[in-house]
């Protein structure tokens, strides 16, 4: 393969008139070392899908007033996440270094990208198949509140299985996010949608959908694998809102 050729050295004011130059923070160069890595080593694929959440809006809702604190689809989008690692091994498995072996892994740990001022940072949260919502909604207003002030040690940022990238707060119809090696695979949600659905005797219902952008390690996981993968996410967050 020929190298890449070097980054342009331009004179931008030969242009016009030029801003302030700002260096990088120190989050941002970090961050942008390992995305350069992991879009440059991983073949990525990116799988689109939506889930239906209208029970669950409806169930987080009640769940928040009843525990007294706002729950947001993030705590339920982790443990969903960590259920169907469990289920799906491949999901939950890294390549060593030589690229010649797979691990495996039997604990669940999700990491959750956040958004600060300074960059971007991933928090990982830990067990989160034995956490309830209210435990991980508690840990990730903690982690988020640290990251954007203090920022992260690294004991809270490693150990991830698969990453979730939430933008949904903001908007979206999908994205494709860069996966956080050694993980093989990172959940992209934006915003859900009411959109009209056929329903029962063809009549018209209004169902709220969950935009999902799966990507993924092809040399780790294949199509059909992130196909499975998303349908049965959809399928654990129906049966979150009737546990
Ligand atoms: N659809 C519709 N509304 C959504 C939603 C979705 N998918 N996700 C969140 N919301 C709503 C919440 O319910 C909340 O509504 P109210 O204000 O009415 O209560 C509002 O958006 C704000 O949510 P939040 O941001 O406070 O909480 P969160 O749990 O959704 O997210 C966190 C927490 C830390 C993940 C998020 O703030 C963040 O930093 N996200 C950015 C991640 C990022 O930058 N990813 C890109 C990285 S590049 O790969």
């Amino acid at each position: 393969m020929n190298a890449l050729p070097p980054w342009p050295e331009i004179d931008h004011a030969q242009f016009g008139e030029l801003g302030q130059i700002v260096p990088l923070s120190r989050i941002q160069k970090l961050a942008a070392g390992y995305l350069t890595r992991n879009w440059v080593g991983i073949p990525h694929v990116t799988h689109h899908d939506e889930a239906d959440i209208t029970e669950l809006d409806a169930r987080r809702r009640r769940d928040g007033e009843a525990g007294g604190r706002k729950l947001t689809l993030t705590p339920y989008l982790m443990k969903a996440l960590a259920a169907l690692l469990a289920r799906y091994p491949q999901f939950n498995a890294s390549l060593d270094a030589s690229g010649q072996n797979l691990v495996f892994k039997k604990y669940f740990h999700v990491g959750m990208a956040i958004d600060t001022p300074n960059g971007l940072l991933v928090a990982v949260l830990r067990d989160c198949d034995r956490k309830s919502v209210f435990d991980l909604a508690e840990e990730i207003d903690t982690l988020a509140a640290k990251a954007r002030t203090r920022g992260l040690p690294m004991k809270d940022m490693v150990g991830g299985c698969i990453t979730l990238s939430s933008l949904g707060h903001i908007g979206g119809t999908g994205f494709t996010p860069i996966v956080n090696a050694p993980e093989v695979a990172i959940l992209g949600v934006t915003r859900a949608q009411w959109k009209p659905r056929r329903g029962v005797g063809d009549a018209l219902e209004w169902r709220l959908m969950l935009p999902l952008s799966l990507s993924y390690d092809h040399r780790v996981i294949n199509g059909a694998d992130a196909a499975r993968f998303t349908a049965a996410l959809e399928a654990q967050l129906g049966e979150a809102a009737s546990a």
